[in-house]
């Protein structure tokens, strides 16, 4: 198996369907947009260009629907491909809690109401070493946050994934400890480039990458980006994140990508892009997952490697 292309800790494909899945076909930037047509349909006020003004080639939506980690749906690649037609969206509610001006149990229209959803193009890198190049629609997290008015003596965000034991294999397995957690500092939960994202490709998010609202934070490694969230608490304390309860020596609460701090079990210099095949050419993993000019100044100051 390939050395880094796991965080399982208790079991894991050796080949994932990715991994035999043909090189996919060269999407050129017409097609693209061709393609996000009909996004008027969900409000996109749509921009080609990224927010850093970056050209990236996007994964075709079938190499991002069929090669993911749910946990909740199992810990093979393939699995919440094939299991989370079973997760429930409809109604969706979000609860904002903690320090919070407006606490309170949300609809997710309401929540989205008067936001415009803008597509970000952004580079996803899995701390597992391989990455992809998503076209999400979504607003950035800043702007729900300042809905619920944020008070002035939050220092942090703790998201939480829905958990559906009837819908979930992974739960009923108890392959992790749900539900999924995660955390930001409030800095980083308002920097611009942190999304919440409900569609990709212009069509809603795909269960599987977390419908219907998933975290997109784009210079940390992919398990910070929680799916699927139905609770959003402000708080003074460093937030519990899943990873790192389950293994805090190899999964940090900042996780920036960082090809200079190696992950215990691997180097995370380099990783695979996914698409690119079984014997895909690795690329060099930059700093910040490539957003540096726009996250760095925030660790001023921070050792990334004892704060990794
Ligand atoms: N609730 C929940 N969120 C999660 C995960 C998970 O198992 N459960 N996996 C994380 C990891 S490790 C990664 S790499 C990304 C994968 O997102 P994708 O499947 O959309 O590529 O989701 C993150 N968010
Ligand atoms: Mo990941």
């Amino acid at each position: 198996m390939m050395i880094g292309d796991t965080m399982a800790y208790r079991w894991t494909n050796d080949l994932t369907h990715a991994d035999v899945t043909p090189k996919a076909a060269f999407l050129n930037r017409r097609q693209i947009l061709a393609g996000t047509a009909g996004l008027g349909a969900i409000g996109l006020v749509g921009t080609s260009a990224n927010a850093a003004g970056e050209e990236l080639t996007p994964n075709t939506l079938e190499e991002i629907t069929s090669y993911n980690n749910y946990y909740e749906f199992g810990t093979g690649k393939s699995d919440p491909a094939n299991n989370a037609h079973q997760l429930e969206t409809a109604d969706w509610k979000i609860t904002i809690d903690g320090m919070v001006d407006n606490p309170g149990e949300y609809a997710l229209a309401d929540l989205m109401d008067g936001l415009d959803i803008e597509e970000r193009i952004y580079r996803f890198r899995c701390v597992e070493a391989w990455s992809m190049v998503v076209p999400w629609n979504g607003v950035e997290l800043a702007d729900i946050l300042n809905k619920a008015g944020v008070q002035s003596d939050a220092k942090y965000v703790a998201f939480e994934t829905v958990v559906q034991p009837d819908n979930m294999i992974g739960v009923r397995r108890g392959v992790l400890d749900f539900p999924y957690v995660e955390g930001l500092r409030l800095d980083e939960a308002m920097n611009p480039l942190t999304l919440m994202a409900t569609g990709i490709y212009g069509e809603p998010i795909a269960n599987q990458n977390g419908a219907p609202i998933r975290l997109v934070v784009p210079w940390k490694y992919g398990f910070k980006s929680i799916k699927s969230i139905v609770r959003m608490t402000l708080t003074d304390e460093e937030p519990d994140t899943s990873w790192n309860k389950t293994n805090a020596r190899e999964y940090g609460f900042y996780s920036n990508v960082n090809p200079e701090v190696s992950h215990p079990r691997w180097s995370q210099a380099s990783e695979r892009v996914i698409g690119g095949g079984l014997f895909a050419a690795r690329q060099d993993t930059l700093m910040f997952n490539g957003y540096e000019k726009d996250v760095a100044s925030m660790y001023d100051g921070m050792d990334l490697s004892e704060k990794f």
